[in-house]
């Protein structure tokens, strides 16, 4: 039993991945004692929140060399242009208004605030990404962001118009105290919008590869829903997004200062229609899990015996998952090809699959490929067409293990 992060209520564990590195882990050389940890998944009755037994600390994630940019999918740079502008219209955002977003990484949504001369700071605790913000003209503070940060931003600036957020609150494991920072961080009539992965859809899915060290809780509707009620705040607004396999935008402002959208509702509804407050329906979602990978295990197995060549496509976070979960090795998958320069020439985590810059995958002939960036499918299948027509064939495992 595990005490929840949320509640303070007791849960257990659905589902064991046994010891997972660190997903962001890209090494230059392979090292004999590479740091693990053990990966357990639970789903706690009480607030219904999907969230890690354990997760390693947070500075060990985000540092001075976190390997992800966000400005590596071109559809993300819409995405979040089309976002800012949205803020910008229904919030009424001039010159004198002022946007906190937490994780900015490396500007990719606040550039759009900056562009229109709007008052905005980034907190980004990984230094290196949150130095390509700042070089971008955007006031970044490298901090990890919580009540006490929230306090010193209302005192050296002032309270917030927008707080935004992208990917971000589910990686932070000290949950309360980013909610009380954003009780005391917006205005009166101020809201925090943020969006992540959507549990519903990583069920429907079978997307577990959004599972790793990072992403320390799941959220559904239910359970930010809980999570605002007992910060004295209120979720009044949600809106799906397609972004990373299926997201949700959540919309929150202080209690009984809004009307609350029937979209709130009619998600909640649909999520007890889907079993989302059950048990057992995670029960059930490990059962595909333990498929896709025995599914996919013994298709990479028997390309392998019929000396086909398979190649990875986009050394995701996911992917350390998805590879040391299947216990794939680069016997299996000799190498990832990956547009992101600070990952080329190093080790994949755990299982030390060479990664080579994208500018090789062309040359290097493949009768397969891994898509780890299912998530952005649209983006590469379009840009990869008329190299995939020359007789090469997609391996795909979202939502289930099929060759396109
Ligand atoms: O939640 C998170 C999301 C926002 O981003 C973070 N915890 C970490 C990260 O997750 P991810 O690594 O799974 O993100 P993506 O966006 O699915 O994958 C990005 C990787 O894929 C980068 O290394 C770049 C690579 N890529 C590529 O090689 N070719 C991406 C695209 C679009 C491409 O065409
Ligand atoms: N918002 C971006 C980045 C998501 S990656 C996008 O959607 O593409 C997750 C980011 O969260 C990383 O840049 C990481 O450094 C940052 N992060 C992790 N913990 C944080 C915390 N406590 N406060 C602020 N940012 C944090
Ligand atoms: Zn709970």
């Amino acid at each position: 039993m595990s005490i929840c992060r949320v509640c303070k209520n007791s849960f257990k564990e659905f589902i064991d991945f046994g010891m997972m590195p660190i997903a962001n882990s890209f090494k230059s050389k392979i090292v004999d004692n590479e740091e693990k940890f053990p990966m357990s998944v639970g789903f706690c009755k009480e607030c219904k929140i999907v969230q890690l037994l354990h997760q390693p600390d947070p500075k060990k994630m985000f540092h001075e060399n976190y390997a992800f940019l966000s400005s590596t999918s071109s559809y993300m740079k819409e995405h979040f242009s089309r976002l800012a502008s949205q803020v910008i219209e229904e919030k009424k955002l001039n010159n004198q208004s002022f946007v906190v977003e937490i994780g900015c990484n490396d500007g990719i949504l606040l550039e759009n605030f900056k562009n229109k001369k709007i008052k905005s700071l980034g907190i980004e605790p990984s230094q290196n990404v949150a130095k390509i913000a700042k070089s971008k003209g955007i006031n970044v503070i490298s901090e990890f962001f919580n009540e006490n940060v929230a306090i010193n931003i209302t005192k050296e600036f002032h309270k917030a118009d927008v707080v935004l957020s992208a990917n971000v609150i589910c990686h932070i494991p000290e949950i309360n105290s980013i909610f009380s920072g954003i009780k005391k961080l917006i205005k009166n009539d101020g809201v925090f919008i943020f969006e992540e992965p959507y549990l519903l859809d990583i069920i429907t899915k079978n997307s577990f590869d959004q599972i790793y060290d990072e992403h320390v809780f799941l959220f559904s509707v239910m359970s930010v829903s809980f999570l605002a009620n007992k910060h004295d705040l209120e979720l009044i607004f949600v809106e799906h997004q397609i972004t990373h396999g299926g997201s949700m935008r959540y919309t929150i402002g202080h209690k009984n200062k809004n009307k609350i959208d029937q979209s709130v509702f009619r998600q909640i509804d649909l999520e007890k229609k889907s079993g989302l407050h059950l048990e057992k329906s995670y029960l059930n979602f490990e059962e595909k899990i333990k498929t896709i990978k025995s599914e996919l295990v013994n298709l990479l197995n028997t390309l392998k015996s019929k000396n086909k060549k398979v190649v990875g496509y986009a050394a995701t976070s996911k992917s350390t998952t998805l590879i040391n979960y299947c216990g794939i090795t680069s016997e299996i998958l000799p190498v990832i090809y990956d547009t992101t320069p600070n990952k080329y020439n190093t080790f994949s985590p755990g299982a030390n699959i060479p990664i080579r810059p994208y500018s090789e995958f062309h040359d290097s002939k493949p009768d397969y490929v891994l898509l780890f960036a299912w998530n952005h499918s649209k983006e590469i299948m379009l840009k990869e067409e008329g190299f995939m027509k020359k007789n090469r064939k997609w391996i795909t495992y979202v939502p289930e293990v099929r060759i396109n």
